[in-house]
């Protein structure tokens, strides 16, 4: 549809393949793929291919084609959906959103800069002081979070391990006045993943010792490596021996330092997130011998080592690491002391939530800075707002953990947002535009949200019960109460009434029927990853330090055994809440999407792998987005901008019509074509409902082009 490509590139937007199948889909993607045309349309959602090169299309020509212009008049990019979201923002001071999903790698966090980097390219076109520096702490954000938030996976070599939702503030002007930033899960749940699978570090670990932590020290000059007792070698360290460095650590450190600085981070606060690095490292390497009676720890340097840099005192973490405090059923305060399996667990899941305190301050310091302020409603008009959502897609792997379980289900919760806004979107327009509503059919997918958050009911809820069983429940009883509870859902499938299914494991699988197809989970593990234990004693200790940073990050310290809540909230519990919440805010904006497909496994330019991309369209749902997009009406168009467009397809409206209103130009065109029984004529739009008559007329319009330019020149060279 667009101006500038043509058929050879294959179609610009799948609506309009002549069949809605797997196979035109997919033949459509491929073509364009190597045509190195690695964006397409399904309406106004993107649907991206990761070019794995660099691409000349993000530069400012690009950038100023796309300025102020319509979807279809340009071809497809993730610049036209920013402008798009833009224009509705400030056209319509409604506050939009841009949901970017797809599998690791697919390419959501590029998508997500490059988003950004348009909407500040054309924004502050005054270049007004105060909106330069908002813009700057709003990119040099990404900066700062992908040091510390991202790490080199198998999959992808800058992996983002945590979801990333940001919004952007708009003064009345359209100029950037702030933002805010949510992460949602940073490793908790993820990283158990199969890139990790094969790593020998324990599993609590395992997420750690990939971290870009490692280049943070590796560009630390000597003098603060030695300050923090750290040496400058990766395999020293137990959570980083296996993660691989890059010969730019240098300079990322020096970008990562003065991004710091831009957002207004103190020396002090830059070098407290070095203590807190440094301690997880040295943290990972102490090590533990038991006599069978009580556990001792293998000498006591790192442990002095830490205390130096958390200000502790030595006594009080050697103590956290071999005992816990324990409040017994009659009040009474005791101390147990660890087992050596019991420490090994403590000391990692310690590491693991220092990591996590640290990031989560981080994005809380950051949105400190970027909070908008001062901002006067009378005064200012409405603050409207942007919000770009970069999170995981869906996971199907040969092994489904706990971590696939909660990305799936954030993805159905999407995917319901996702129905729930298009079709009320297409609802909203059709009674704008005084058209009949249509009904579509399409998968309501609530029925599976349902069956894993359902309060009592869904497998959440189950899960949180057995956590909090007191006495031995194991992930098998918990499997076994599911099976007895859910057995009825159709989405639910259960071992025992499967069992000659080869591909479930008779002793600890079960499986859910999800929108994007099966998933069969292991059970293994889930109870410890829900409760996601760390001892109270841990916390105390952080927050006893004489470091306000560390102190600050651990206000949960500051609670005796006998306070703290028997009842905590459980990991999968706290990610259902966090995106509910998020939900909450996507559905009072209007969305726009891109989706994201991986083309194949190995970072290849050139190869378009058949069947790991069409297991992606399958599970993003994109045929059946299709089909909701043709359902209604596929294409709409403002009655001017149609007439811009085709008049030349009919005498009576090249080059002007005589007629009373543009529609009546459109009905004219419509009806010479003999389209009439395929279109609506709304107040202000023409509503198409196959793609093929605007296909047909666009043909038409792409042959009489060079006719027109012909005669064209022959009318300026006669004049
Ligand atoms: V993960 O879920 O965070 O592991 P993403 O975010 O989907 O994943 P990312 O954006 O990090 O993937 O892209 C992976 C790599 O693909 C990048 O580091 C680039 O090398 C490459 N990539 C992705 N998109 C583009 C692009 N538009 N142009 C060029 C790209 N290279
Ligand atoms: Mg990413």
């Amino acid at each position: 549809m667009s101006e500038l490509e043509g058929l050879e590139f294959g179609k610009s937007d799948f609506v309009l393949l002549d069949e809605v199948t797997m196979e035109q889909f997919m033949e459509n993607l491929k073509l364009r793929f190597e045509k190195g045309r690695i964006y397409t349309y399904i309406g106004e959602v993107v649907v991206s291919v990761n070019p794995y090169r660099q691409m000349d299309i993000y530069g400012k020509d690009t950038i100023d084609a796309y300025r102020g212009r319509e979807l279809y008049e340009n071809p497809p990019h993730l610049y036209a959906v920013s402008d798009a979201a833009y224009k509705a923002m400030k056209r319509r001071a409604k506050d939009s959103c841009i949901v970017i999903s797809g599998e690791s790698g697919a390419g959501k966090t590029e998508a997500s800069k490059y988003i950004m980097q348009y909407i500040a390219a054309i924004t502050n076109p005054c270049q007004r002081a105060e909106v330069e520096s908002v813009k700057n702490v709003l990119l040099k954000s990404n900066c700062v979070l992908e040091a510390f938030g991202n790490a080199k996976t198998n999959r992808n070599d800058n992996s983002s391990r945590f979801g990333k939702y940001m919004d952007i503030n708009f003064n009345f002007n359209g100029d950037p006045t702030g933002g805010h930033i949510n992460n949602y899960l940073l490793e908790k749940v993820r990283g158990g993943g199969q890139d990790d699978r094969e790593d020998s570090t324990p599993e609590q670990t395992g997420n750690l010792h990939r971290s870009k932590k490692l280049y943070l020290l590796r560009g630390g000059s000597p003098e603060i490596l030695e300050s923090l007792h750290l040496q400058n070698d990766p395999a020293v360290y137990a959570y980083t021996k296996e993660g691989a460095t890059s010969n730019n650590d240098r300079s990322s450190h020096k970008a990562v330092m003065s991004a710091l600085e831009v957002i207004g981070f103190s020396k002090e606060e830059v070098y407290s997130i070095y203590q807190i690095i440094a301690s997880i490292l040295l943290l990972g390497n102490i090590q533990f011998e038991s006599d069978g009676e009580s556990v001792q720890i293998l000498g006591l340097e790192a442990v002095n080592h830490i205390s130096e840099l958390t200000a502790t005192d030595p006594e009080s973490i050697c103590k956290s690491l071999l005992y816990r405090t324990v409040a017994t059923g009659g009040g009474e305060v005791i101390e147990k002391g660890h087992t050596e399996q019991d420490a090994c667990f403590g000391r990692d899941a310690f590491a693991k939530a220092l990591y996590e305190r640290l990031f989560g301050w981080i994005v809380a310091r950051i949105n400190s800075v970027i909070e908008v302020k001062d901002y006067n409603p009378v005064l200012h008009g409405k603050n409207t707002v942007i919000g770009v959502l970069d999170i995981y897609g869906f996971e199907i792997f040969d092994n489904n953990s706990f971590e696939q379980f909660c990305i799936n289900y954030c993805n159905e919760k999407l995917q319901q947002l996702f129905i729930e806004l298009i079709l009320r979107q297409e609802q909203d327009e059709y009674e704008r535009e005084s058209i009949t509503w249509q009904h579509i059919e399409y998968f309501n997918n609530q029925i599976i949200v349902d069956l894993v958050e359902q309060p009592h009911k869904g497998i959440i809820s189950i899960l949180d019960e057995a956590c909090l069983t007191v006495g031995k429940v194991t992930d098998m009883v918990c499997l076994d109460s599911m099976d007895t509870k859910l057995a009825q859902h159709p989405h639910y499938t259960s071992r025992k009434l499967s069992p000659s299914d080869k591909t479930m494991d008779f002793k600890k699988h079960f499986r859910i029927r999800h929108y994007a197809g099966d998933v069969t989970y292991s059970v293994e593990g889930f109870l410890d990853k829900n409760k996601d234990l760390l001892f109270q004693d841990f916390k105390r200790l952080m927050y006893n330090s004489a470091n306000p940073v560390l102190k600050e990050m651990w206000p949960d310290g500051q609670l005796s055994i006998t306070e703290v809540t028997k009842r905590p909230l459980t990991a999968a519990t706290l990610f259902k809440n966090s995106i509910v919440a998020l939900v909450d805010k996507l559905s009072c904006k209007e969305p726009y999407y891109v989706r994201c497909i991986k083309p194949n496994e190995g970072k290849s330019p050139v190869l378009f792998d058949d069947a790991r991309c069409q297991h992606q369209v399958a599970y993003l749902g994109l045929l059946e987005n299709v089909r909701v997009r043709r359902a209604g009406f596929a294409y709409r168009q403002l009655y001017s901008r149609f007439l811009q467009r085709y008049k030349m397809t009919y005498e009576y409206t090249w080059p002007n019509h005589l007629m009373s209103s543009d529609r009546e130009a459109v009905e004219a065109i419509i009806t010479h074509h003999g389209f009439q029984d395929d279109v609506a004529y709304g107040n202000t739009k023409l509503f198409v409902r196959t793609p093929r008559s605007l296909f047909t007329l666009e043909q038409e319009r792409a042959a009489l082009i060079p006719i027109l330019v012909l005669l064209l020149q022959k009318v300026w060279r006669g004049a």
